[in-house]
C-alpha cells in the first residue's frame, strides 16, 4: 500500500484526525461511589542529602474484581514525587529490584550525561546506581522514568514513572497554590488497555503499536480509573503530566471554563495565559491555575485529538478524566499578574545549525493500516444497551471495499529497527554530532514521508520554541520546553544551548517520546564538549 493511499484512507475511514465535536455536557459514566485521586507522596533528601528509590513488581486493582501486575518505584504503581530546590544536591540510591535491566532518566532535568540516566546508564537486577544532581534550574515539574534501550516503553506502561518538582526562590515569592495534593494538585495522565483477565495489555512488536504508538482505551489519572478530587474553592494548581506512552490529550474543562497555563515543561511562563483547551502531547508537561470560586462541580476532559490511531471510541467523543467537586474549605492560593523573566528567543544569536530528521519506513503505515481495518472488521457490534465494545465500530460496507489486502507482514526482526532519525535507526554505538557547551543552536526538526504526530525530546536541556508545525507557537507554548513536537509533514524549530557536558560513554539523547518509537529506532545521540 503506497503512502498515497494510506492518507487518502484515513481520510474516508475515520480511523484518524476525526474533526473535534463539540459535544458538551460530559455524562458521568458512574454513578456509585468514585475512587478518590490518588495523590503521590513526596521525596525528598535526607539529612545527609541521599534519597532512596526501589524498583518493585506490585499489583493493582484498578478494575473491580481484578488484580493487575505492575511496577513502581517504592510502590506498587507509579513512584513518589522528588521534591527539590535550586542549589540542592541529592545522591540517590536507586536500586534494581526486578529481574530484568533498568536504568532512570531525569526528564527535563539540566544535569551532565553521566547522571542523566540514559541508555547506557544500566543498572542490572539487584543493582545500586547512585548518581548525585546539583540542582540548577529554575522551578518546574519535571519527571522520572526508566530508558532502558529497547524496552522503556514496556517498563513505563507498566508503572515506572514519577514526578520531579524543582522549587527556587522566586517561585516562593509568588503565593502559586502550594499545598500539595490540597489545591496544588498532581495529574499524571495515562492511557492503559487491560486483557480479559485485568493484565496490561502490551505488545511492543506488534505492527499498529510500532506505527501509531500504544492506544489504550481507558485512562488512568495517577493510577485510578476516573477519579474524584475535592479541592478548596479558590484558584486551584493542576501540574498535568502526559505519561502515556504515544496518546495525544487536548485538556479542557467540562463546562468550557477558561483556564490559566503557568507553566510548561521546564518553568514558568513570563505571565498566565488564559485558555479553554490545550493540547498536552506525550510526556509534556503544563501547569495550570483553574477557579473552583464558583464552588460547582466540573469535570476535567480530553476532546478529541488528530493522531492516527487515537480517535477509536471512547476518544471520538470527549473523554472525562477527572471529577472536580470542590469543598466547602476556602483556598489561599493566587494568581499573580507576573511570572517568571524570560530571555527573549532570539535565532539570529545561533552560531549552529541542526536538522534532525525523524522517518518512519514507507511500508509500515500502510501495513497498520491495513491491520487497525482487519481489527476494526472483526469487531462485534454493539450490544443490546447501545453500548460499542472497547475498540472501533465496525466497518461500514464501503470502508470494507476499500481495506486494503495485506501482502508479507514485516516481521518481528525488522519492526525493531523500523524507525530513525537523520537516516538512522538507534545505534548505541553511534555518535550523530558533537555540540560545544554553552553555545547557542538552532535545530530544525522534521519528519520524513509520514504524518504521525512525534513529540521530540532533548536530554540535558531546555529549550524554546520558534515555530511549532510551521507556525508560531502559542503563548503557552513560549517558554522553556523539553518537548516540541511535529506533525502532518510538518517542521518545528528551536533555540538550544547545552549547559552540561556530555561524552561518549553517556551521551545525550534526541528522541520521539512516542516510547513505541524510541523503542524501535526513533532516537539518536550526541556529546557535548
Ligand atoms: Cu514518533
Amino acid at each position: 500500500m503506497r503512502r498515497r493511499d494510506v492518507l487518502e484512507l484515513l481520510a474516508t475511514t475515520g480511523l484518524a484526525a476525526a474533526l473535534p465535536t463539540r459535544v458538551w455536557g460530559v455524562s458521568r459514566s458512574s454513578t456509585g461511589p468514585r475512587a478518590p485521586l490518588p495523590i503521590p507522596e513526596i521525596l525528598e533528601s535526607d539529612e545527609n542529602g541521599l534519597a532512596h528509590l526501589k524498583f518493585q513488581t506490585g499489583n493493582m486493582p484498578f478494575l473491580e474484581g481484578f488484580s493487575t501486575h505492575t511496577l513502581g518505584i517504592n510502590g506498587p504503581y507509579l513512584a513518589p514525587t522528588i521534591k527539590a530546590t535550586r542549589g540542592q544536591k541529592i545522591t540517590f540510591r536507586v536500586e534494581n529490584g526486578l529481574e530484568e535491566p533498568v536504568t532512570l532518566h531525569w526528564h527535563g532535568l539540566e544535569i551532565p550525561g553521566h547522571v542523566d540516566g540514559g541508555p547506557h546508564q544500566i543498572i542490572e537486577p539487584g543493582g545500586i546506581w547512585t548518581p548525585t544532581l546539583h540542582i540548577d534550574q529554575p522551578a518546574a515539574t519535571c519527571w522520572y522514568h526508566p530508558h532502558f534501550y529497547p524496552s522503556t516503553a514496556d517498563l513505563v506502561v507498566k508503572g515506572l514513572a514519577g514526578l520531579f518538582v524543582i522549587e527556587d526562590d522566586e517561585i516562593g515569592k509568588l503565593s502559586l497554590p502550594s499545598d500539595w495534593g490540597i489545591d496544588d494538585i498532581p495529574l499524571v495522565i495515562q492511557d492503559r488497555r487491560f486483557t480479559p483477565d485485568g493484565e496490561i495489555d502490551y505488545e511492543l512488536l506488534d505492527i499498529v503499536n510500532v506505527a501509531t504508538g500504544y492506544a489504550g482505551d481507558k485512562v488512568l489519572v495517577n493510577g485510578a480509573l476516573y477519579p474524584e478530587v475535592k479541592p478548596p474553592a479558590g484558584w486551584v494548581r493542576f501540574r498535568m503530566l502526559n505519561g502515556s506512552n504515544a496518546r495525544s490529550y487536548n485538556i479542557a474543562m467540562s463546562d468550557e471554563r477558561p483556564f490559566y497555563v503557568i507553566g510548561s515543561d521546564g518553568g514558568l511562563l513570563s505571565e498566565p495565559v488564559k485558555v479553554t483547551s490545550i493540547p498536552l502531547r506525550a510526556a509534556e508537561r503544563y501547569e495550570v491555575l483553574v477557579s473552583t470560586h464558583d464552588r460547582k462541580p466540573f469535570e476535567v476532559v480530553t476532546t478529541p485529538v488528530q493522531q492516527m490511531g487515537m480517535t477509536t471510541p471512547p476518544f471520538d467523543k470527549i473523554v472525562p478524566l477527572l471529577t472536580v467537586t470542590p469543598s466547602a474549605q476556602e483556598a489561599t492560593g493566587k494568581m499573580p499578574d507576573q511570572l517568571a523573566n524570560l530571555p527573549s528567543a532570539d535565532p539570529t544569536l545561533a552560531t549552529v545549525t541542526r536538522r534532525l530528521v525523524l522517518a518512519m519506513d514507507d511500508r509500515l503505515d500502510g501495513q497498520a493500516m491495513a491491520l487497525m481495518m482487519e481489527r476494526k472488521m472483526s469487531q462485534p457490534m454493539a450490544d443490546a444497551n447501545g453500548q460499542s465494545g472497547n475498540d472501533a465500530m465496525p466497518l461500514s460496507q464501503d470502508e470494507a471495499m476499500k481495506a486494503p489486502k495485506l501482502g508479507p507482514l514485516l516481521t518481528r526482526e525488522e519492526l525493531k529497527t523500523i524507525n530513525s532519525i537523520n537516516g538512522r535507526s538507534f545505534d548505541m554505538q553511534h555518535i550523530e554530532f558533537e555540540a560545544i557547551q554553552g553555545r547557542l543552536e538552532h535545530w530544525i526538526i522534521s519528519q520524513g514521508t509520514d504524518r504521525m504526530v512525534h513529540p521530540v525530546h532533548l536530554h540535558g536541556c531546555q529549550f524554546r520554541i520558534l515555530s511549532l508545525d510551521g507556525e508560531p507557537p502559542p503563548a503557552y507554548a513560549q517558554g522553556w520546553k523539553d518537548v516540541v513536537t511535529v506533525s502532518g509533514g510538518r517542521t518545528s524549530e528551536i533555540l538550544v544551548q547545552f549547559n552540561h557536558k556530555a561524552d561518549a560513554n553517556s551521551p545525550f539523547m534526541a528522541h520521539c517520546h512516542i516510547l513505541e518509537h524510541e523503542d524501535t529506532g526513533m532516537m539518536t545521540q550526541f556529546i557535548v564538549s
